[in-house]
């Protein structure tokens, strides 16, 4: 699928000129690289006590390795439907794939864009924001669209994404208030980027590319509130994982693990 249709149906490309926002470092949460390249398999806070505090969406050991995960959702003629191989291709396709001790979920893209999602409510996410303001994942880096950036439309692919869908606005023609996390081949963490009700905002970088698994948590009504001045819906529609190497016409390959939600302090 190509990614002129990122959001379809209702999102189009912005007919303003998009703005490349101060490089905020973002408060509060921002990425952190493990230590020498480790935190692989390690999952803080997922067992005993702290299981109410985290909320595991995803670690895909549960599925069969050389397959797309299930319970996934795919956005198929407007409509989510079971993901299922069907809508994978060799040139753009989400596969669970061992990795040494552990299984985790490849992205991959070649000159195309592809996407698979959750809805809230319904399945794997569950997720009130007052109680668990925080999303963290884990995401490494194998190859990423060379010269790609966010800011261009031309050059626009993200090798890889995570999008937080908050609700569908508008009067006549509804659009997505959406911010996309994203691993930027080349603009720096802590870029923000506007397309309107569409927020970008760069968490992972090139110059992290060879640093292995990263650690990422966001503390997205945080994050919500910096990009919008208001704060979130309670409940978040959908979150959806994205790969695209379209517009550059290359290969994009990320692996993702441990997609969880963490209770704030309150
Ligand atoms: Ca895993
Ligand atoms: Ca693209």
């Amino acid at each position: 699928m190509r990614s002129e249709s990122h959001f379809s149906p209702v999102h189009h490309r912005p007919h303003a000129p998009l703005w490349l926002a101060v490089a905020v470092l973002l408060p509060f949460f921002a990425l952190v690289p493990p230590a020498g390249g480790q935190a692989a398999g390690q999952t803080p806070g997922e067992a005993g006590p702290e299981a109410t505090r985290v909320q595991l969406i995803d670690d895909f050991e549960a599925h069969t390795p050389g397959t797309v995960p299930g319970g996934w959702t795919y956005l198929h003629e407007k409509k989510m439907v079971p993901l299922t191989e069907e809508f994978m291709r060799p040139r753009e396709r989400f596969t669970v794939v061992e990795d040494g001790s552990r299984q985790v979920l490849r992205a991959y893209s070649h000159d195309e864009a592809v996407h698979i999602s959750l809805v809230n409510g319904e399945g794997r996410l569950d997720w009130d924001m007052e109680t668990h303001p925080v999303m963290a994942w884990e995401w490494n880096a194998r190859k990423l669209p060379p010269g790609a950036r966010e800011d261009q439309d031309q050059l626009n692919d993200s090798a890889a994404a995570i999008y937080v869908i908050f609700s569908m606005e508008g009067f006549i023609v509804k659009r997505p208030k959406t911010i996309k996390y994203v691993f930027s081949s080349t603009l720096p963490a802590g870029t923000v980027i506007s397309y309107g009700k569409l927020k970008v905002i760069v968490v992972s970088d090139g110059t992290m590319a060879d640093a292995g698994w990263i650690q990422v948590e966001r503390d997205v009504a945080e994050d919500y509130r910096m990009v919008y001045g208001e704060d979130p819906p309670r409940r978040p529609l959908s979150i959806r994982l994205w790969s695209d190497s379209d517009n550059t016409g290359s290969e994009a390959e990320v692996d993702f693990d441990n997609i969880r939600l963490i209770s704030g302090s309150r």
